[in-house]
């Protein structure tokens, strides 16, 4: 079972995630990333892919077009963790 982030760890790490907000309906961290067109969107996606699966943790997601939509929360805590912030840091070294 993996913790949910407290709320000092929420006040501390959130701000440090550049354009990720808060879903309170899902306690989940969400951002939408913008390409130049569908095969930029869709490497992108790919990437994340092959991380997500390294870190076993994997990103809820939708695609049209050149927008990729991203939420991160772990159903194992049933809302927000560590492993959410560290596959986000992850996915903007790579945006
Ligand atoms: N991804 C996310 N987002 N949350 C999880 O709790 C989770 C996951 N758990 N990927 C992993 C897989 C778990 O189901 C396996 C068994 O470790």
């Amino acid at each position: 079972m993996t913790a949910k982030l407290t709320e000092a760890e929420r006040a501390e790490l959130l701000p440090t995630l550049d354009g990720w907000k808060h879903d309170a309906a899902r306690d989940g961290i969400a951002k939408r990333f913008t390409f130049d067109d569908f095969v930029g969107a869709f490497g992108f996606m790919t990437r994340v892919a092959l991380l997500a699966e390294k870190a076993d943790h994997h990103p809820e997601w939708s695609n049209v077009y050149n927008k990729v939509d991203i939420l991160l929360t772990t159903h194992d805590a049933d809302g927000l963790s560590m492993r959410d912030i560290e596959l986000a840091r992850a996915i903007e070294k790579l945006a």
